[in-house]
This record gives structure tokens, C-alpha cells and sequence, in this order.
């Protein structure tokens, strides 16, 4: 694959099966990511030296997934005008509700688009960010356009599926 433009943090080793969910569909997109563990509490120094690097190496949208205080994607915010997409993740006593709240109420002046609560937050990131890659990739936009067509064609079949059992 080619030099990454799209960064994928995670907050914790616990936070890579729901996130992976996210670089999955970026596969499938052919858009070229890099993924890797940055705690905003255990290692700020590595998430500072990644997302200081990150626009001269080439990435245009980073995504941080986190979970419980999930301070991460506002601590990336803060250090970069690249677009920052948060996925609050599920897994602490309030079931992502803490993580959606600390992603989402950002103070005006350090914006993050966070998405839905886990599995399909990770996801929608990974669209969303493929959606600002292709207002300037033709390409991306036709294989975005073919992802959906398939999206389409399998809930038509499945509502077939259904009409056909209940007949
Ligand atoms: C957050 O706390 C991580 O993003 C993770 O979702 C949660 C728990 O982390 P671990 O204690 O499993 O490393 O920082």
C-alpha cells in the first residue's frame, strides 16, 4: 500500500477489535491507513510526535477511538488542523456514555466529528473519512459509490429473504 492517509488511533490494546472494524471498510476502500496504540494518559509524549508528523507525512484525517474519560481525539484536536474523528467506545460501567459525552462536547475552537458508540462509530469514521479523501479522488468516490450500491443490494435481498419466510 501506499504512503497512509488516513491515521487510526487507539487509546488502548482493549480498543483494537471494535476500531478494526473502521480500518476494515478503509481496506475495502483501498484507502491507505496506518493504525497503532496512543494513550492520551499512558504515552501523551508518542501521541504529541505522531500527530505533529502526521500532515507532513501525507495523512489528511486522523480518527481516535477511545473509551471511558476519552480524552484522546480532543488531546489530538489540539495539536493539529488536520480533521479529527472521535469514536467513543463501550467498556467502562457507563457503557461508552462517558466516552460519547467527553468526545462529543469539545469547547467551541477544537472541533471533533464524533460518531456513534462503538462498532458501528468505528465504522461510519472510516466512511466519514473516506468521504473528505474523495472530494478531491474521483476514483475513491466511484468505489464509495459502489460500497453503498452494495449496501443497497443486500437489504433488498435480505427484505426478500424476509417476504419469502412469511409468505
Ligand atoms: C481508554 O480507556 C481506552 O481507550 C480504553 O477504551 C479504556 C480502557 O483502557 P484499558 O484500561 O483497557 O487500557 O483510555
Amino acid at each position: 500500500m501506499s504512503d497512509p492517509r488516513v491515521g487510526i488511533l487507539l487509546g488502548s490494546a482493549s480498543d483494537q477489535e471494535v476500531m478494526s472494524a473502521g480500518a476494515e471498510i478503509l481496506r475495502e476502500l483501498g484507502v491507505p491507513y496506518e493504525i497503532g496504540i496512543y494513550s492520551a494518559h499512558r504515552t501523551p509524549d508518542r501521541v504529541e510526535e505522531f500527530v505533529s508528523q502526521a500532515a507532513s507525512r501525507g495523512i489528511r484525517v486522523l480518527i481516535a477511538g477511545a473509551g471511558a474519560a476519552a480524552h484522546l481525539a480532543g488531546a489530538v484536536a489540539a495539536r493539529t488542523q488536520l480533521p479529527v474523528i472521535g469514536v467513543p467506545l463501550a467498556g467502562s460501567a457507563l457503557s461508552g456514555l462517558d466516552a460519547l459525552l467527553a468526545t462529543v462536547q469539545m469547547p467551541a475552537g477544537f472541533p471533533v466529528a464524533t460518531m456513534a458508540i462503538g462498532k458501528p462509530g468505528a465504522i461510519n469514521a472510516a466512511l466519514l473519512a473516506a468521504q473528505i479523501l474523495a472530494l478531491h479522488d474521483i476514483d475513491l468516490r466511484q468505489r464509495l459509490d459502489a460500497w453503498r450500491a452494495r449496501e443497497a443490494k443486500a437489504a433488498v435481498k435480505a427484505s426478500e429473504e424476509l417476504s419469502k419466510k412469511n409468505r
